[in-house]
């Protein structure tokens, strides 16, 4: 089945939204009292955060380039960066660094020597998986790059991957077995998998887990393995209500309310279009909505039998 175009604008204004009302949710006080004070724009709109700022700019780069390109990718984050939009404090450095002419790989070690293991690469994948939604295996390599710009960190990657697979099975509507299958066996570490295998019999919808539950064994934090497969649960069990019952339900959790809500909402938005999301302020819906629009168009072209 093909994905329609509302679906895409959905995607993004699903992840927007998720990010702008959660973001005065996020980390402690000083961080919600700062909020408080820059979390509008100058007319009174919800602002967002680093997750959609990222995320444009990942679509910016597969609009020019129908790739992820990684050297493009480190200057227009770098470009794109304002401290006013909350990016996570490793990612701040690192783009700081490519700024000052530091090549990303470079920037990467420096910050952290493994790689950082937060969910900014998690938050960033929805893009690429609208760009690649009819060619699994390169929606895969595709998204690796765009993570490992940043996060080279196995658990950063895995977060990734596995936000892209569920909005890959998102835009198409159907088999839900093949993609908890397919999340297993391409996050295999074993928080990981130990997370998937909960969220996804918890998801079969037979008793409500309270959130209590929910941030204990799946968590709320900024480590890509305390937050992606939270919004997975999330996502999955709201997909049929409504996405401001779900956004409450994320805010509940406290920690970090803006990723959890950005991932999980791209993938509410993917699955249920952008009709009943129209209605939400949010900053710079019109851009949003161009933008998944030329990804509609721009997309990888559909796979033709015969070819
Ligand atoms: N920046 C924020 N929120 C500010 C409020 C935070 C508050 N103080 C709190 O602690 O709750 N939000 C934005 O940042 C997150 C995305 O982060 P990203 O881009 O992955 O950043 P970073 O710095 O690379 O990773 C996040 C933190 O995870 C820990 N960490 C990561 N890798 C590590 C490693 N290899 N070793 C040790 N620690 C590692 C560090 O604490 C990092 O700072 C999103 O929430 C976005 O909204
Ligand atoms: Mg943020
Ligand atoms: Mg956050």
């Amino acid at each position: 089945m093909n994905a329609a175009v509302d679906q895409y604008q959905g995607c993004l204004l699903g992840l927007a939204l998720g990010d702008a009302i959660g973001a005065p949710f996020e980390g402690g006080p000083v961080e919600r009292a700062l909020w408080h004070v820059i979390g509008k724009t100058r007319n009174h709109l919800p602002r967002w955060t680093d997750d959609t700022q990222m995320s444009l700019d990942v679509a910016q780069v597969l609009l020019e380039h129908q790739a992820i390109d990684q050297d493009r990718l480190a200057e227009q984050f770098a470009g794109s960066y304002a401290w006013s939009r909350g990016y996570g404090p490793g990612t701040a450095r690192q783009l700081k660094l490519v700024k000052r002419g530091t090549h990303w790989p470079e920037a990467r070690s420096t910050v952290f020597k493994d790689g950082s293991f937060g969910n900014g690469a998690a938050m960033r994948s929805p893009p690429v998986a609208l760009f690649f939604y009819n060619d699994f295996e390169r929606l895969i390599a595709e998204t690796k790059k765009a993570a490992a710009v940043t996060h080279a960190h196995p658990l950063a990657i895995q977060g990734a991957v596995a936000i892209s697979i569920v909005i890959y099975f998102a835009l198409q509507g159907r088999n839900y077995p093949e993609m908890w299958r397919l999340l297993k066996e391409r996050c295999a570490s074993p928080v990981f998998s130990t997370k998937i295998g909960l969220a996804e019999r918890w998801a079969d919808g037979s008793s409500e887990i309270a959130k209590g539950e929910v941030v204990k064994l799946l968590g709320n934090g900024m480590a890509a393995q305390d937050s992606v497969v939270t919004a997975i649960y999330a996502a999955t069990r709201f997909m049929s209500r409504s996405f401001g019952e779900m956004i409450s339900f994320i805010i509940s959790f406290k920690g970090d309310v803006d990723t959890i809500g950005a991932m999980a909402g791209a993938i509410w938005g993917a699955a249920n279009g952008s009709a009943t999301l129209e209605g939400i302020p949010v900053e710079a819906r019109d851009q949003l909505k161009w933008v998944a629009m030329e990804l509609y168009k721009k997309r990888l072209p559909p796979f033709i039998c015969g070819q």
